[in-house]
This record gives C-alpha cells, sequence and structure tokens, in this order.
C-alpha cells in the first residue's frame, strides 16, 4: 500500500502513538567539513582509552595534535554544535585548524568514556606506582597506536595542553615514543606542593576542596560543595581547619583528600612526584616550549622550572624553550588582550599561538615546513607592554646571570630603600594576626563560583587591605628612571612571632602615580606584580616541620614568582607583609601542631608578628634588576 501511494505522490501518515524516539538516529554529516572517529585504544595493560579524532575532509599527510585529558573528550570537541572543525574543537585550536591539523582528545584512564582507574595526576611507575602502568605509557602506547592508523595523518604527533593536560603532555616527555616530535606544556601542574596546586610552600589551597569533589565523586562530572551563605571568608571560617570543612562535607571518604591529609609536609609522597625533580635526571628528547601566564593563579611553578633544570642539559640549544605571557591560568587558549585592569598591545594569546607555537609545531611535523624563528625565550614585559626575546632566562639572579639582584630593604618607618638599614632607627615593625580575623584574599563577599573573580585576584589593588592594622606596607619614593626586574624576586624576611608557628605573604607591588591621565582608574593602584605565602613551621626543613621560636627573630628565604617587569618613573615599589591569604589559603593556628588540618578551636591564637630591619637583623627582597639601579 505504501509504495502504492508513495507512487501516486501520497505518503503513508505516521500513526499518532509512533514513538518519537528511533531506535536509531544518525545527524546526516554531508555538510561537515570534517570527519569524527572515536575509537577505543588498548593500552599494555588492556585498558581502552576514549579517544576523539577529528579529521579535516580530504586531509592528507597532515600531522597531528594531541591532548590526553581528565576533562572530557567529548565535550572539549564540542564547543559548538557546527559543522566546522573551527567551531567545534577549542578557540585555542583555531591556528591549528587552519593551518590543516588532524585534532585528537583522549580521556585518560578512569575519567568520562576511558576504563581503568582513576588516581589523581597519575604518579610515574616507581616508588609510588608499583603498577604496570602510568600515564607516561598511556601516552607512548596511543601515541604508537595514532602514528600507525590514522591514514590520513603523516605519523607525526605533537602535544598540548594545559595545567592537568599541561601535566599530561609533560609525562609523555618521559621516554618518549619516538613518533612524538614535539610538546607545550602549558602551565603544567609539576609539584603539587611548592607552589602549583594543591599547596604553596606548604600553605594548603582550600579552593582545592571543589576540585577534588568535582574530578574524584564521579568518573564523569563532579560537583561543588554545597555553600551555607553566599561568602566563603564566613563559611569556612565558620568551619574551622580545613579538615574540618572537609570532614562536615563527607571529604574523608574521597581517597584523594585522604592522601593530601596524610601528607602536609613535603614527605616523599611529594617529592616522588615532582616532575622538575624527575626531569632533571633526563635531557628532554623531544622539542618542548614550556609556558606559563606571569599572573598564573593555580599552576604559577611548574613550567618555569621545569624549563630552569632542563636547560643546563640542552647542550645543543635545540630543545628547551621558555614562553611567558601576561596571563592568568590557560589564558594562552583564549583571548589575550586584557587581564584584570591591564591592557595589553593586542590579543598577546593569539600572537603566541599564531606567530610563535604554529610555526614551532609546523617545523617538527609538517613535511617540508621551514625552521621556524623560535625565541629560545619569548617573555612580555609588563610594564613596558611588549614582548621581549632573549636568548637565556633569567637576566638577573643572586649568581650566574649577566646581572645580579640587589636587596631592597624593608626599614622603618615603612621605607624601602637599596641602602642597608642603619643602627639609628626602630628596631622592627609589629602587627597582631589574629586567625578570628584573617587578612582576605580578595574583596568579600568571596563567592567560590565567581569564576572572573578568581581569574584576576593576583592583579587585584592592593589599596583594600593596605591600611589594615594587620598588614605592613613598605613604599619606595617615586622612581625618578624606569626599573627593570627580570627574574624571580627571593625573599630574605627576618621576622618574629609570639606564637609557634606562622605564616608569612610577601607582595611586590608596582605603585601607580596618584593620577594617571591616559587611564584615570589606574590612579594609584596598588598591582601585585609577584606573590607568594610560605608556612613557617618549613622554614629549616620542608619535610620535618619544626615548632618556631617565639619571639626569635628568624631568616625566612623563599622564592616569589618570575617577573619581567619595568617600574616607570613616577611610579613606586612597594612591600606587603601579612600573615594571611583567607579563604584561599587555610588558616595557620599559630600554636604549632602536628597536622594543621586536624588544628582545633583552641590551636588558634594571635600571635603579634614583627619584621625586623636592623644592621644584624636586616630584612630585604632580593630584586632581579636588570637596570635602573
Ligand atoms: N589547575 C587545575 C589542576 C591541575 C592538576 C591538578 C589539579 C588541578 C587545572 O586547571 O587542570
Amino acid at each position: 500500500l505504501a509504495v502504492a501511494l508513495s507512487a501516486a505522490g501520497l505518503h503513508a501518515q505516521t500513526a499518532p502513538l509512533t514513538p518519537d524516539i528511533p531506535p536509531n538516529f544518525t545527524a546526516p554529516t554531508t555538510a561537515n567539513d570534517y570527519i569524527k572517529r572515536v575509537v577505543m585504544i588498548p593500552m599494555r595493560d588492556g585498558v581502552k582509552l576514549h579517544t576523539v579524532i577529528v579529521i579535516p575532509k580530504g586531509a592528507h599527510d597532515a600531522p597531528i595534535l594531541l591532548t590526553r585529558t581528565p576533562y572530557n573528550a567529548d565535550g572539549r570537541t564540542e564547543r559548538t554544535n557546527s559543522p566546522h572543525m573551527l567551531d567545534l574543537l577549542p578557540q585555542g585550536d583555531e591556528v591549528f585548524v587552519k593551518a590543516g591539523y588532524i585534532r585528537v582528545f583522549q580521556d585518560i584512564r578512569g575519567k568520562y568514556g576511558s576504563e581503568g582507574n582513576y588516581v589523581m595526576t597519575l604518579p610515574l611507575r616507581g616508588p609510588l606506582n608499583d603498577g604496570k602502568v602510568d600515564e607516561s605509557t598511556d601516552a607512548y602506547d596511543t601515541i604508537e597506536w595514532l602514528s600507525k592508523n590514522i591514514p590520513e595523518s603523516n605519523g607525526k604527533i605533537g602535544m598540548l595542553g594545559s595545567s592537568y593536560e599541561g601535566f599530561t603532555v609533560v609525562m609523555a616527555l618521559i621516554n618518549p615514543n619516538p613518533a612524538l616530535k614535539v610538546a607545550a606544556p602549558e602551565s603544567p601542574m609539576v609539584d603539587g606542593w611548592m607552589g602549583d596546586d594543591w599547596f604553596h610552600y606548604g600553605a594548603f589551597r582550600q579552593n582545592n576542596l571543589d576540585y577534588i569533589t568535582f574530578q574524584t565523586t564521579q568518573k564523569g562530572t563532579g560537583y561543588m560543595i554545597p555553600r551555607d551563605g553566599l561568602d566563603d571568608y564566613t563559611n569556612l571560617l565558620r568551619a574551622g581547619s580545613a579538615g574540618d570543612f572537609a570532614r562536615a562535607n563527607g571529604l574523608d571518604a574521597l581517597p584523594f583528600w585522604r592522601k593530601i591529609h596524610e601528607h602536609p609536609a613535603y614527605d616523599a609522597f611529594w617529592q616522588n612526584q615532582a616532575l622538575d625533580k624527575i626531569l632533571a635526571d633526563q635531557p628532554l628528547k623531544v622539542p618542548t616550549m614550556w609556558e606559563q601566564g606571569l599572573w598564573d593563579q593555580e599552576d604559577m611553578w611548574g613550567a618555569i622550572h621545569s624549563y630552569e633544570v632542563m636547560e643546563p642539559k640542552d647542550t645543543t640549544h635545540t630543545m628547551n624553550y621558555l614562553v611567558m605571557g601576561p596571563w592568568r591560568h590557560s589564558q594562552v587558549n583564549y583571548d589575550g588582550s586584557t587581564l584584570g585592569p591591564m591592557k595589553w598591545d593586542g590579543d598577546t594569546a593569539l600572537q603566541f599561538r599564531r606567530d610563535v607555537l604554529l610555526p614551532f609545531f609546523n617545523q617538527y611535523l609538517k613535511d617540508g615546513a621551514p625552521k621556524a624563528n623560535t625565541p629560545p625565550v619569548l617573555i612580555y614585559n609588563t610594564g613596558e607592554n611588549h614582548w621581549d626575546r632573549f636568548t637565556h632566562w633569567p637576566l638577573s639572579c643572586a649568581k650566574g646571570c649577566d646581572s645580579k639582584s640587589k636587596p631592597l630593604y624593608l626599614e622603618a618607618n615603612g621605607r624601602l630603600s637599596f641602602d642597608a638599614p642603619t643602627a639609628s632607627e626602630a628596631k622592627y615593625d609589629e602587627y597582631v594576626s589574629d586567625p578570628a580575623k584573617p587578612v582576605p584574599y580578595i574583596p568579600r563577599p568571596v563567592v567560590a563560583s565567581d569564576h572572573e573573580a578568581w581569574t584576576h585576584w593576583l592583579l587585584d589593588d592592593q589599596r583594600f587591605v593596605d591600611g589594615r592594622p594587620d598588614v605592613l606596607t613598605y613604599v619606595s619614593e617615586p622612581l625618578t628612571s624606569p626599573l627593570r626586574l627580570s627574574g624571580a624576586p627571593q625573599v630574605n624576611l627576618v621576622a618574629s612571632t609570639s606564637g609557634t608557628d606562622s605564616d608569612w605573604v610577601v607582595k611586590v607591588i608596582d605603585v601607580y602615580p596618584d593620577s594617571v591621565p591616559s587611564n584615570p582608574s589606574m590612579g594609584g593602584y596598588e598591582l601585585p606584580i609577584s606573590l607568594d605565602i610560605f608556612r613557617g613551621r618549613y622554614r629549616t626543613s620542608f619535610e620535618h616541620p619544626q615548632a618556631i621560636e617565639a619571639n626569635a627573630p628568624l631568616l625566612y628565604s623563599f622564592g616569589l614568582p618570575t617577573v619581567n617587569h619595568v617600574f616607570e618613573p613616577g611610579h613606586r615599589i612597594m612591600v606587603q607583609v601579612q600573615s594571611s591569604l583567607f579563604p584561599l589559603y587555610d588558616r595557620n593556628p599559630q600554636t604549632f601542631v602536628s597536622n594543621i588540618f586536624d588544628a582545633k578551636p583552641a590551636d588558634y591564637v594571635k600571635a603579634t608578628q614583627r619584621v625586623w630591619h636592623t644592621p644584624d637583623h636586616a630584612s630585604s627582597i632580593s630584586l632581579p634588576v636588570v637596570s635602573g639601579q
């Protein structure tokens, strides 16, 4: 009947109760300018990893760009629902799509579509992993498969990815597959205790509690911890210690939280997975461009420290490259025209991807591509607002650099000076640090879901705490000539506390002139260019914390994040010292306890903090001065 009806130009009607969800539906793909293949790639232990391969239609001898992710390979290849590969893939991939690359995203073992068990930043086989596999072998096996099973490709593979995806790039560099020809770890998580996501010099970053539930309550996407109220300053203060907040929210059932809780110090658990230490023993076999933002609020340690340990091993100067842009975490893959109050000279992230990263990858991946004009070091000058190309880095340090860093002394009456203090002035400044009223890291309310506030907090105007009785502020005279810093400031703080444990936060700040006619909202702006926190119990050993001797002036020495900055004439240098950055960092109870995660309410006590500035106990920040002083 249907045939007869259709021959007569009529159609049988769809019965009203026909189920509206057909057993199978495949959208037409003829308009697509790409082919998508989803495969399960077998690893050496039999576990199969979910892999999404996007191939430009008509490609042949195309190079492959691989990212291994814990963040859902399907989602990473579905930015918009579009027939065009450009719209499907992440914004940062645009230059590679235009250049005809095949793009591959793979779920790492245990996440989303992949089989196997998930272990957070799975450590390499060795002291922490007695199994047969790790992210290094998974990368090897994946690259082996990809290089042999995509007929449209030339079998050459480059890897890139930011943060956790940067960690998986670094893992691939250890005993790399020969088909891996080039790599760009972007803000890679390298040492979670020293200065990447989990801790900074032993102070715990409480925002990770949400990351842990997000990442480990499910194989797919987890959730953020529910909050009692809007302001996390109140929520976390009310909870007590980070351990109390975690327990109240069920995190004791999550193994990764238990691992953090059991390893607050830099013991073998952290040391044996610090990738910069592991890499230090092996020269790079793959040309590698380390990339990091200068205001990276998540992984500030990994790229620069990895670059620095690999540099002496790169005897041919062909393997180890460094790029630092004026970016927040992962901004390299988005628009890089602005950050917080700062407006750069165009879209710096696109400039990097188009003019530096793509030619570098092409050189190693595209048959017949020319050699790229890649600077060994490309770093944005955040004071003069332009890129600098250097042959090496840093330009200034304590020993062995072109210039020698210079101590800038914290002195009486809130002064900063390149001349050492004299005996005639007051010996110290003091403040009371009260754990019941910690210094906020951003203006309240601190809203956990406010991603925007999180991205630019490292550049927030520090006037919001300047003048608090528990924040010491030291400032120079307005500069009469430019002062150029290129390297990492080093803190040498001589401080005492009436407690037996304490945190020390030090910020180097560029103070704008009181009025800036070309940009009025920057009048008097206090722009942090480098800041960090140090947990005092680790003063003599990161592995074996010790109670601090009360009221004794003691030296706290630690490195601050790298800068390439010019303080312009009329600007002033400022240094602020305080003892908390809450609720980003958990509070130090200021009484020595064996594990701060288990501190009890009675352990949290006020302490009188002194910053010393006598000739014998001079406090200073050693600045990586290149010129100007
Ligand atoms: N910073 C994130 C992270 C990496 C590794 C471990 C934990 C967190 C990220 O952006 O992936």
